[in-house]
């Protein structure tokens, strides 16, 4: 086996957003494109010599063939060792644990997450460090620096190793270790919760749906639910990873997890339902005739977490992203514990979590995680809400009735107007940046604005300052809307309106949303001019 050096020039838009590097596959499949990003990804971190990385992804159509790549570039760039999930297989948190358990030096994660795979639709890779988190801003922006100036990249020649089998092999002198993608994981799990509660409340009876969307969590969810756990077979359902998802959107939320939804509002309904996302990350909740909001799901589960084993000491704090609700710092004020507000995406937690001063942190996107890894995992959500569940003994309605009454509600939508024109959806952000400061004390629908601002975060652990993070608009009696652009999308912009009111009276706490929230949202069309700028009567997804 030779070591190539491959001569190629730098290409245009390899810029992580969110969360990692996003494009349409037929782009990670071009010439040098991966190859590229990967090398860039490496010079980046100082070189991979003598390293440890960890290696897998979601199975998306392509995984397969980058895992080959990316091997023979760490081998040529003199890697150590490589491990890699069997199948080129593993869930974002799975990776984030291994980083950590077998004190790697960061990992190559492979997805789109909640973008729809498959050669037509998208792929992904992003980078975590050491901590087993995201790369934050500094290393992302040394990556995009990296690949408008690089020149060459070094890959082996060779054939492709066989991923199907556990054990230890090796490439070009590197190890390679392949390993089963969820014992570690499920091991982990079992350390944080109360396994044999829930396995009780399995034997009592309890039923459940956990909906895998035909993505990664298939495995994780069938081995440790119906397994380890003893729920019935077929609780799992699209539990079988396919490269383009079942042609389905593997995002929970009640749009794209209708069928769910159905069942969990249907006749005979399961006591509780649940759904994961293409790389496992992100998790959705709902009971019976119910649906639980990700930023009231925080905020439960932040209220809750000490009925499991991991958390019965309470919590050192909570973070949320800046566009979640703000059901989650009611809890923080009565628990008397730190609050923070960061920036959307999860790489925004990690100091705060590596410095110890919160222990769970959300995202109103499905996203619930705490400091058992650096990552977002829905399993991990799904499996506090079981230790909750088997505590508690109550239905999700009345444990969520019961919150209400003690914290108040947020009642909180988002509303996405999907492939604007970049430029329309830019001048629409730029006016609004523009006129902030003369907001407050405007009235709107009867609502008068209290603050306005486009969010810059200042990171309490690092110092670090990451501006132009979205438009926040406060009103006096609560109530919130936040606009800003996706960084995770793959044609044009994304504009994400996020809307949000305060009822703190129980009486009005069962309004149907969109009536509750009405004059939030005339609100604001009316700062935000959104059917101008857009040129859309309503919004592409609501959720
Ligand atoms: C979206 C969500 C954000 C999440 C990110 C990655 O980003 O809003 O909360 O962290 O996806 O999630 P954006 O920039 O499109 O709003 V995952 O599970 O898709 O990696
Ligand atoms: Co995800």
């Amino acid at each position: 086996t030779r070591i190539l050096t491959v001569p190629t020039q730098p290409i245009d838009g390899q810029k992580p957003g969110t969360s990692g590097l996003r494009k349409k596959t037929k782009i990670f499949m071009g010439p040098h494109y991966l190859e590229n990003f990967t090398q860039s990804v490496f010079d980046a971190i100082g070189g991979v010599q003598d390293k440890i990385l960890i290696l897998g992804g979601d199975g998306r159509y392509f995984n397969d063939r980058a895992v080959q790549v990316i091997l023979r570039m760490a081998a040529a760039n003199g890697a150590a060792r490589m491990i890699v999930g069997q199948g080129g297989l593993l869930s974002t948190p799975a990776a984030s644990n291994l980083i950590r358990k077998l004190g790697a030096d960061g990992g190559i994660i492979l997805s789109a997450s909640h973008n729809p795979g498959g050669i037509d639709e998208d792929f992904g890779m992003k980078f975590n460090g050491a901590n087993g988190g995201p790369a934050p801003e500094s290393v992302t922006d040394l990556i995009f620096t990296r690949t408008q100036e690089l020149t060459e990249y070094r890959i082996l020649e060779g054939a492709d190793l066989d991923l199907s089998v556990i054990g230890e092999t090796e490439m070009g002198g590197m190890a390679v270790e392949i390993v089963d993608p969820v014992a570690d994981y499920a091991q982990l799990m079992g350390e944080l919760f109360d396994f044999d509660l829930i396995r009780n409340l399995f034997i009592g009876g309890f039923r459940m749906r956990f909906d895998a969307m035909h993505a990664v969590t298939g495995p994780y969810a069938t081995a440790i639910l119906e397994g380890i756990l003893g729920a019935p077979k077929g609780t799992v359902v699209n539990g079988t990873p396919s490269p383009d998802f079942g042609g389905g959107h593997p995002d929970p939320n009640p749009v794209w997890a209708a069928d769910l939804m159905q069942a969990m509002f249907g006749k005979d309904a399961p006591d509780f339902g649940a759904a994961s996302d293409g790389d496992g990350d992100r998790n959705m909740i709902v009971g019976r005739g119910i649906y639980v909001t990700p930023s009231d799901s925080l905020a439960v589960l932040a209220a809750n977490a000490h009925l499991a084993p991991a958390y019965k000491k309470g919590l050192a704090g909570i973070a949320r992203s800046m566009p979640t609700s703000r059901a989650a710092d009611r809890v923080a004020e009565k628990l008397g514990i730190e609050c923070h507000e960061t920036p959307t995406g999860w790489k925004f937690f990690g100091n705060l979590l590596d410095a110890g001063r919160v222990t769970i942190c959300g995202e109103e996107s499905a996203g619930t995680g705490s400091d058992h890894v650096r990552e977002k995992d829905g399993l991990w959500a799904v499996l506090l809400w079981l230790n909750i569940l088997a505590r508690r003994i109550e239905p999700v309605e009345q444990i969520m009735s019961a919150h209400w009454a003690e914290f108040g509600r947020n009642y909180y939508s988002r509303h996405d107007y999907e492939a604007v024109p970049s430029e329309r959806a830019n001048a629409l952000i730029q006016r609004l940046r523009d006129i902030s400061a003369d907001l407050p004390g405007q009235q709107f629908q009867g609502l008068t604005v209290e603050q306005a601002d486009d969010f810059a975060y200042h990171d309490p652990v690092d110092g670090s300052v990451s501006a132009n993070q979205g438009i926040r608009i406060g009103f006096t009696d609560g109530s919130r809307v936040v606009l800003r652009l996706s960084g995770t999308g793959t044609e044009g912009a994304t504009l994400r309106v996020y809307l949000e009111r305060y009822e703190a009276d129980p009486a009005r706490h069962g309004l149907p949303v969109e009536e509750a929230l009405a004059p939030v949202i005339a609100a604001a069309e009316e700062i935000a001019l959104i059917r101008e700028f857009t040129g859309r009567a309503q919004p592409d997804v609501t959720t």
